[in-house]
């Protein structure tokens, strides 16, 4: 059987800006998807990139004293690096100055041009740079973007989409795709826009330059009024359309194409749902392409509860956290803190909270206590628990960990399927609770005494709740739980979520490496524990 296919896209990120906390935020999430998703066995392609055009990324290249292109180069790899820091296992990385996804995006524009669906017109209105937005009088607020961000007036010759003629079209979308734009109040928010009436949207521009030349555009005859200069695409336009230029669009014969297409998800936070759940369907549709699955739109972080800006010099870069507390804590904190869909708000103090009672305190003090009384007491090999009953104590424990081949499959693909990745990981420091207290009410250095075969059963659980453990972490924290189940000597082909069963269990008499700390607890600068 044809493994079943996955294809998760981060935004493409503005290279005006140095890769922040929120970028990281949305790509670990992804990243903990993907990484779930090819340890069930799916086939999985996974996209993240950059988006480089547009009057933002010009006005800041020219601020910069250097050109667009010389800006773009040196600022999209910052956020390919930000890929390698934070461990993201994207299969692709795209920017839209290359030149496959430029031939793709107008392609994508000469489609929904031939469908009639384009039309040259004037564009009167204000418009945010910051937020590469169109905004209607009524629209601003204080004069402003709804953002905050400044407008410009802009009166300019431009090419409009028809998006007006959607809006039924979407409604029934939404309604006969109840999941495609998640979380249900961003699904709300989208679906009271909507019915409160679409208008056509302007989709090219002739102010500036930086950006991809509108296919087939000619100068219109004299006297109609209308463009006589060349038109840019509208950046939205443009960046929406990566997702299908990665996989080889308009090329629907390519490989990756016809593997991955329609994506399954779009993880975008919620600053950009709009463009995503209304602006992207419509593009598609016009253009007779299938449609994504699903939208997720995820919460904001704030920083010490304070918006996040350079302004306020309060931006926090991952690298900064990564260095002082770990990746795979940072990754971990960022999924654990706040439930996603929420807004959520960073401080260091929570930081090192979580980072302590979940890692240190709770599940490396589990493998570190387990890992060396197996090494001092069974000559660094996994125990048997021959001989011994299970008393009710251990028929308890060993039901908690283990995922039955009956239900519990299910239930975890569904929240993954759902993002709930601060409920997986709740779960999964109460199994670890579970199994320090397990150690507690056992005390294997007392059973030691009366009868070693009883200490030998317990280590033996133990050890069999850590496997599980760090089978489940795998997705977010892929180095340290690699760590533990090298520390358990568990083959590569041992560590998939179908191995969390009893039918996988460790095999009695296996060598194990000496235990080495997994979490260190960390320690303030100068406070005393
Ligand atoms: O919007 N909290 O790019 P962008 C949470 N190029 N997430 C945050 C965040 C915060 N404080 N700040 C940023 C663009 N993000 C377009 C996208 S896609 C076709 C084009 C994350 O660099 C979040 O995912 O402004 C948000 O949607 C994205 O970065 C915006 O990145």
């Amino acid at each position: 059987m044809q493994p079943k296919s996955f294809y998760i896209t981060t935004p493409i990120y503005y290279v005006n800006d140095r890769p922040h906390i929120g970028h990281a935020y949305t790509s670990v999430a992804c990243d903990v998807l993907a990484r779930f998703k090819r340890l069930s066995g799916y086939k999985v392609r996974f996209l993240t990139g950059t988006d480089e055009h547009g009057q933002k990324v010009e006005k800041s290249a020219a601020t910069a004293g250097i050109e667009p292109k010389q800006f773009v180069d040196s600022v999209s790899q910052h956020f390919r690096d930000l890929t390698a820091l934070m461990n993201i296992s994207n299969d692709d990385f795209i920017r839209t100055t290359e030149g496959r996804h430029i031939a793709s995006a107008q392609a994508l524009w000469k489609k929904m041009q031939e469908n009639g669906h384009i039309y040259l017109g004037k564009y009167t209105g204000w418009y945010s740079v910051r937020d590469e937005a169109y905004f209607q009088e009524s629209e601003l607020v204080g004069g402003k973007a709804p953002t905050g961000a400044d407008v410009e007036w802009v009166e300019e010759p431009s090419y409009f989409f028809d998006l007006s003629k959607w809006q039924d079209k979407l409604l029934a979308f939404y309604e006969a795709n109840p999941d495609f734009i998640s979380p249900p109040t961003r699904r709300n928010e989208i679906v009271s826009f909507v019915k409160g009436g679409l208008r056509d949207l302007s989709i090219s521009r002739t102010t500036f330059r930086w950006g991809i030349p509108v296919p087939g555009d000619q100068p219109s005859p004299s006297g109609s009024g209308a463009a006589s200069e060349k038109h840019i695409m509208y950046v939205w336009l443009d960046a929406l359309a990566n997702y299908l230029s990665a996989l080889g669009y308009p090329d629907t014969q390519a490989q990756h194409y016809k593997d991955f297409w329609p994506a399954d998800i779009h993880m975008v936070g919620k600053d950009i749902i709009r463009f995503h759940a209304v602006y992207w369907p419509a593009f598609l549709m016009a253009a007779d392409l299938p449609l994504p699955r699903q939208v997720f739109a995820h919460g904001w972080w704030t920083i010490e509860g304070e918006k996040m800006s350079k302004s306020l010099g309060n931006v926090v870069a991952p690298a900064e956290l990564v260095a002082e507390f770990g990746l795979d804590q940072t990754r971990w904190f960022l999924l654990r803190e706040v439930p996603f869909g929420n807004d959520g708000n960073f401080s260091r103090e929570r930081m090192v909270g979580v980072i302590n009672s979940d890692l240190a305190n709770n599940i490396g003090n589990l493998v570190q206590r387990t890992l060396s009384m197996v090494a001092k007491n069974c000559e660094g090999k996994v125990p048997d628990a021959d001989g011994v009953a299970r008393d009710e104590l251990d028929m308890a424990f060993l039901n908690a960990i283990y995922v039955t081949e009956a239900d519990t499959p299910q239930k975890v693909d569904a929240m993954y399927q759902q993002c709930r990745f601060h409920e997986i990981l709740a779960d999964i420091v109460a199994i670890a609770s579970e199994a320090n207290n397990y150690i507690d009410s056992k005390a294997p250095w007392k059973q030691k005494k009366i009868d070693e075969r009883l200490m030998r059963a317990t280590l033996y659980h133990l050890l069999e709740s850590i496997r599980c453990i760090a089978i489940m972490i795998q997705p977010f924290m892929p180095d340290s739980s690699s760590k533990i189940l090298n520390q358990l000597s568990i083959p590569m082909d041992k560590r998939n979520f179908d191995h969390l069963s009893e039918k996988h269990a460790l095999v009695a008499g296996t060598e194990l490496p000496p235990p080495e700390p997994v979490f260190p607890r960390f320690l303030e600068k100068g406070k005393a524990e």
